[in-house]
This record gives structure tokens, sequence and C-alpha cells, in this order.
């Protein structure tokens, strides 16, 4: 298949990329390097030393033999070209990482909030819009996320999407429908992926646009099969305040001996993926799209669920170090129950890995190793949801 990468310079796109590569699918990948870019303004940098992209996409045709192609447009702003390559790419497959994705980022300040709506809802509109104008038939693959749903507040299983409900008509009869499952967001981030939603059903409602919509849980894990191969190939590892994520940042922390800092009472229940299942998921949803007039298609993108506290204390057991309960910075339940459908991906062949196998190799293999190239000054997470005083 031709699979054209929206983000393909990112933390699950990068790997994502080599993964279809190495599989036999034509590769080319669009990116803005704006998530580098963000790391100037942050000064700070991936934990591991990614490589510019030309050097990467030499290593990889080095290494593999492969070629994957590289332009550098934003999909949010440069219309014209997006649509010129679409058209002279036909891709099968568009799979669409490219977002700002950290939800302290979104919510640092007014610039920022304003930035990731612009940024996310231009992005996919302009993909969508292209998808029609170009007249390609492409499958979308849009990495969503988890946080639509708010975290499992009713108490119930979270449906792949769909939520079934039962509504009184005015015969006082119940009528059976199926609806989006209701959007809770908990971030100015969180809230473009929900509206990224409705621009879905309307694209497929109203011009039959085949897509899939993976709402994944947190990744955790730095490589994959591919990015292994060669140093050069090395994918990123976000660890700072802003972009880090729970569980790779406590991996990091563990390394450079840093107190674990739990947000709260870390009782904030989260669903979560290695990332290297995460890639083998692009590639069941790339190879079993939807059929012409299904309406989307959404998979609950995890694998297993875990309490902050637990996952600290799994860390701290597993390497002695020390755990900080510290303020919470952000506006969130301070403990919820978390329970998730995710028969789709399993039922297509996923077989997970389990953060009880993967954890270890993932503390010696990556972030001891680089443990010298982190700025600790950059640990803590400073963007808050509301003023304080
Ligand atoms: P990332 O920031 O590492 O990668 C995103 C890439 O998209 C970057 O290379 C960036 O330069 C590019 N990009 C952003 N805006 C662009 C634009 N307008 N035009 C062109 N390129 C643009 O993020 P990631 O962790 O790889 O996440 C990828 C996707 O997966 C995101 O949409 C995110 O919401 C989703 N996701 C990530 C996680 C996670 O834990 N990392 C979990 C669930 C969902
Ligand atoms: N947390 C801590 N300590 C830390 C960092 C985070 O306790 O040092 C807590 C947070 O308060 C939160 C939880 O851990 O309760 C998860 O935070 P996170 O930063 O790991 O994840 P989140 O902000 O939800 O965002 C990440 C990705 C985002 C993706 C989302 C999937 O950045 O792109 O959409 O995970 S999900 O969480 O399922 O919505």
């Amino acid at each position: 298949m031709r699979v054209l990468i929206l983000g393909g310079d990112g933390f699950c796109g990068w790997p994502t990329a080599l993964h279809l590569s190495a599989n036999g699918h034509d590769v080319t990948i669009i990116d803005n390097l704006s998530r580098r870019n963000i790391d100037n303004e942050l000064e700070v940098g991936s934990l591991t030393p990614i490589r510019f992209m030309s050097e990467r996409l030499d290593a990889w045709k080095e290494i593999s033999g492969r070629e994957i192609a590289f332009e550098r447009i934003d999909v949010a702003k440069e219309y014209g070209a997006l649509l010129a390559l679409i058209k002279s790419f036909a891709p099968d497959t568009i799979v669409h990482f490219a977002e700002q994705r950290a939800a302290p980022y979104s919510m640092k300040s007014a610039w920022h909030k304003r930035y990731t709506v612009d940024n996310n809802l231009n992005a996919t509109n302009n993909v969508l819009a292209a998808i029609v104008e170009s007249g390609v038939d492409a499958h979308l693959v849009h990495l969503g996320t988890m946080g639509v749903y708010g975290y499992g507040t009713a108490g119930a299983k979270i449906p792949e999407g769909y939520l079934t409900v039962r509504i009184e008509n005015e015969n006082g009869e119940l009528v059976k429908t199926e609806i989006l499952y209701p959007a809770n967001p908990g971030s100015i981030y969180h809230m473009t992926k929900t509206q990224d939603q409705l621009f879905f059903a309307f694209y497929n409602k109203n011009d039959n646009i085949r897509i899939t919509d993976l709402h994944q849980g947190i990744v955790w894990g730095t490589q994959t099969g591919e990015t292994r191969q060669d140093e050069r190939l090395i994918n990123r590892f976000d660890y700072d305040g802003d972009f880090g994520t729970v569980l790779n940042r406590f991996l990091m922390q563990s390394a450079v001996g840093y107190p674990l800092t739990v947000h709260g009472t870390g009782g904030q229940t989260r669903a979560f993926i290695h990332l290297q299942d995460s890639v083998r998921c692009i590639e069941l949803a790339v190879e079993n799209p939807p059929q012409h007039g299904e309406r989307v298609c959404i998979f609950n993108q995890m694998t297993e669920t875990h309490r902050v506290r637990d996952l600290a204390k799994m860390i701290a057991d597993r390497t002695g170090a020390e755990i900080a309960f510290v303020d919470n910075p952000r506006n969130e339940a301070a403990e919820n129950e978390l329970m998730v459908e995710n028969q789709r991906l399993l039922g297509l062949g996923l077989n997970p890995i389990t953060l009880e196998e993967g954890l270890l190799d993932e503390v010696v293999g990556i972030a001891r190793k680089y443990a010298d190239r982190c700025d600790v000054s950059k640990i803590p997470c400073v963007s808050y949801w509301t003023a304080r005083e």
C-alpha cells in the first residue's frame, strides 16, 4: 500500500513509518518539524539523541534498502502543498499524527491554548477537505485519545466509541439508538480531539470518507524492532514537565535518582500501551479499513489500566527510587476507576506486551544509558490548569 504519514517525525509517527516501510508499504512522511521547534522554545531536548530527518532516512535506506520520502509541510497551514502531495502520491492510507499532543503544553498560556486549537483543528479539517478535493479514495487513520471519554466517570466499561442509549419517545416507548460516547475532555489538547471526532462523523456522513479513529491510551517505552537496529534510528524520549508522559517520566526519574513525581494522591487511573503495540495496532488499522458507507470505525487502543501511585510503587520496588507526592498542577479528579473495552484490536490479532515484562528493559536500556543527557531542572510540571495564588 502507499501510506502517507502526517507527523512522521514524532514519537509515535517515526517508529510507525519504519514499521510500515519494513513490512513492504511505500511510505511518505509529512512533518513541519514543529515538535523539534517546541524543544527549542522549552529549552529541553529528547533524552535520546534523535538525529536530523535526513540522517534518519539515509540510515534507514542503508539498513533496510528501502526508501522513505519526506516533505516538510505544515498540514494546518499549507493546504495547497498538502493537496498537491495527496494528488500526486495518491495514498491508499493516510495516518494522521500531526497534532500538538501535550495536555500541559496546551494549558501553559492563552497563546498555547490558541496554538493547540488552531493547529489541531485546522490540521484535521485540512486533511479531510484535501481527501475530498483530490478525489483520492484514501482511508484516514487518526490517532485520537482515551481522554475524549473523560476516564470512566460513568462507572461502567467504556465502549469503543459508541454508546447504546434508549430514549423515551412521546408515546412513552423506548427507542434504542447509538451515539458517540459523550465527550468529557480534561485539557484544551484533549478538547481538540473531541472536536476531531465531529469532523470525522461529518465527513464520513457527507463525503463517504473511510475513517478509523484510534482512541489511544498513554504510550510508554521508546524503541521498536526497527528503531533498535541502529542508533541513528533511535526514537525520541520526552521527560520534561510538558511533553513527558507519566510512565516514561517515572522510568527516567528512577534512572537519575529523582523522586518520582506523583501528582496529588496518585489516585488517577489511566490506560496504557507499549509503543511496539501502538505501532502494531496502527498496522492492523491500516490493513483492515472500513467498508465504503460504514460509519467511522473507533478502536480503543490500550492494553492495560493502572493507577499512577501503583505505577510509582512498581518502579520504586524494582529500582529503589523514592516517591514524592507533589501538588497536582492539573484540574482533574483525584481518584477514578477506569474500565475499558478493547476487544476490537485484540480480535484483529494484537498480542500485548505487559508492563510487568517490559519495564526493567526500558530502565536499563534507555533511561540509564542516556541519563547524563537529562536536565533535572526541566522535570517539574509547571503548567497550571488554573491560576494559583
Ligand atoms: P509528537 O509531538 O512526538 O509527534 C507529532 C508530530 O506531528 C511531530 O513530529 C510534529 O512536528 C508534527 N506536527 C504537529 N503539527 C503539525 C502540523 N501542523 N503539520 C505537520 N506536522 C505537524 O507526538 P506523538 O506522541 O508522536 O503523538 C502522535 C499522535 O498520537 C498525536 O496526535 C497524539 O495526540 C496521539 N497520541 C499520543 C499518545 C502518547 O502517549 N504519545 C497517546 C495517545 C495519543
Ligand atoms: N502525572 C503524574 N506525575 C507526572 C506526570 C503526570 O502524576 O509526573 C499524572 C497526571 O496528573 C495525569 C496522569 O499522570 O493524571 C497522566 O498524565 P500524562 O502526562 O502521562 O498523560 P496525558 O496528559 O493524559 O497525555 C498523554 C499524551 C496525550 C494522550 C494521552 C492519552 O501526552 O497525547 O492523548 O496521554 S490519555 O491519557 O489516555 O488521554
